[in-house]
């Protein structure tokens, strides 16, 4: 695929993380994010280690931007740390101006350099005074009103410098990994080996329930009050990977791989689009979802300028058989690596969930065309890790020729589902820009196209990858 397809203005770059890059835990006044307390919690992260330095980014703003200018990159895709800005979160709690000027100077700088901002307002670091306070994403009426203050303040000291606001990255996640596997911060689940607390059968549907909400009020916030001075576009960000049935002539593993995209993507994105949950869901699930009132599914439909996708990978689904485990969150399945004659769906990678099959990608965009009715979408992640990466010298890691050819073999996909299937996918950032933390994996996964050495200084050095990345968009963009 080299042929030039993609539209002039097409939006390319690459995404980090607040808690995964800027390290500086308590410098100018930020307060902890449930992140920071999780990870003091032993046996929870896999190397013991933090986000307390990370990539250092607080302090290497000029540094991230001109890694970023070297690569070609568009736009860079990055997450604000709501305890820097509020550091007891609420919306009676002190503003930190020192928290709002960082960013503001960070936006400044990367528009100075050409590189347009796309700014995600939650990825998963809560602070962690709300998750004491008030039980965080469990509280409705609190969490809705305090997060939709938060994205306010932000609105406010961004204005128009900022056309791309994405209210939450992955509530799936935030939701079952937080809530129903306990894996990720704050590790609620009902098994008390791991948790003193939590239900790993209900608490999951609140959060994503309460998510939703908080992002459809501060869609609101963003359309009465900014966009039409301001100019931007807000969206939620979900991920979701493709599915492939175990056993194609399976009928019940058919309609399983639909089962499943609808428990990972439409909980999220049916509302969004429709006002409501999935039937599959909602017959799964019973009165363990909760529901929406008029209002709240009228403020919700509807509440999407455009679809942030995070993408990565595809996996094989059998049904199963029998009752239904009341803690299953994926639609009574099973996800696996290998087909029905053991055919991988992808080559391994250093983690365990993420086999690469670009053609998934451009299946799913065209799942999503269809379903949500042609919406506008941005990826705003896809990248992978790499098996071993971490234990290879520094000359074979900068030659990171497999990431590469995931890159050339994704944004392919990407390519011809915008030009073959008529999917309105208008941006891409490459998750990530540089190696980091990776939750509950610590630094020993990585998924830059820059290695970062974590013991030397934080120092950065470019794979072959960020190179590759800009090359393949050269190509495929139109120059007019
Ligand atoms: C993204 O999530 C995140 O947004 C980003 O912060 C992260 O660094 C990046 O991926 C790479 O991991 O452990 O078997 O329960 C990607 C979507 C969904 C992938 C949940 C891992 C957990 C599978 N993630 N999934 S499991």
């Amino acid at each position: 695929m080299t042929e030039a397809v993609l539209p002039k203005d097409f939006v390319w770059g690459f995404a980090t993380a607040s808690y995964q890059v800027e390290g500086a835990p308590h410098e100018d006044g930020r307060a902890d994010s449930i992140w920071d307390t999780f990870c003091r919690i032993p046996g929870k992260i896999a190397d013991a280690s933090s986000g307390d330095v990370a990539c250092d980014s607080y302090h290497r703003q000029n540094e991230d931007i001109e890694l970023l200018k070297s690569t070609g990159a568009r736009a860079y895709r990055f997450s604000i740390s709501w305890s820097r800005v509020i550091p007891l979160g609420g919306r009676n709690d002190p503003v930190n101006e020192k928290g709002i000027a960082h960013y503001v100077k960070f936006v400044d700088d990367l528009l100075a350099a050409g590189i347009q901002p796309m700014i995600t307002l939650f990825h998963w670091d809560l602070p962690d005074n709300l998750d004491k306070r008030y039980g965080g994403l469990l509280n409705k009426e609190e969490f809705v009103a305090d997060f939709a203050n938060y994205a306010k303040t932000m609105f406010k000291a961004m204005g128009s410098r900022v056309k791309f606001w994405i209210t939450f990255n992955e509530p799936w996640c935030s939701a079952i990994l937080g809530y129903n596997t306990g894996l990720f911060a704050p590790g609620r689940c009902s098994n008390r080996n791991k948790s003193e607390c939590g239900d790993s059968s209900r608490e999951c549907w609140i959060v994503g329930h309460n998510l939703l909400l908080a992002h459809a009020h501060a869609v609101k916030v963003y359309r009465e009050e900014f966009k039409a001075q301001d100019g931007g576009q807000i969206g939620i960000t979900l991920n979701g990977d493709w599915t492939e049935p175990w056993d194609p002539e399976d009928l019940q593993d058919v309609e399983a791989c639909e089962r499943k995209l609808e428990f990972a993507i439409s909980w999220f994105a049916d509302p969004v689009y429709f006002g409501r949950y999935p039937e599959s869901m909602v017959k799964q699930l019973g009165d363990r979802l909760p529901k929406f009132t008029e209002e709240e599914a009228a403020l919700l439909k509807g509440s999407n300028d455009f679809y942030g996708m995070n993408h990565y990978c595809a996996n094989y689904i059998k049904h199963k058989e029998g009752p239904v485990d009341p803690n299953d969150f994926s639609g009574h399945l099973e996800l696996l690596m290998e087909d029905k004659n053991g055919k991988s769906i992808g080559p391994e990678t250093q983690s365990v969930w993420l086999r690469p099959h670009a053609i998934g990608f451009r299946k799913l965009m065209k799942w999503l065309s269809d379903r949500y009715g042609k919406p506008t979408i941005y990826v705003t992640e896809n990248g992978t890790s790499l098996k071993g990466e971490n234990d290879l010298p520094l000359e074979k890691i900068l030659d990171d020729e497999f990431r590469a050819q995931y890159f050339r073999d994704y944004i392919g996909a990407l390519a011809d589902a915008y030009s073959k299937d008529g999917v309105d996918v208008r941006g891409y950032m490459a998750w990530s820009l540089m190696d980091n933390f990776e939750w509950a994996e610590g630094y020993e996964t990585r998924f830059g196209v820059t290695y970062v050495d974590y013991k030397g200084g934080q120092k950065r050095y470019p794979k072959k990858s960020a190179k590759v990345v800009g090359e393949v968009f050269d190509k495929l963009i139109k120059k007019e």
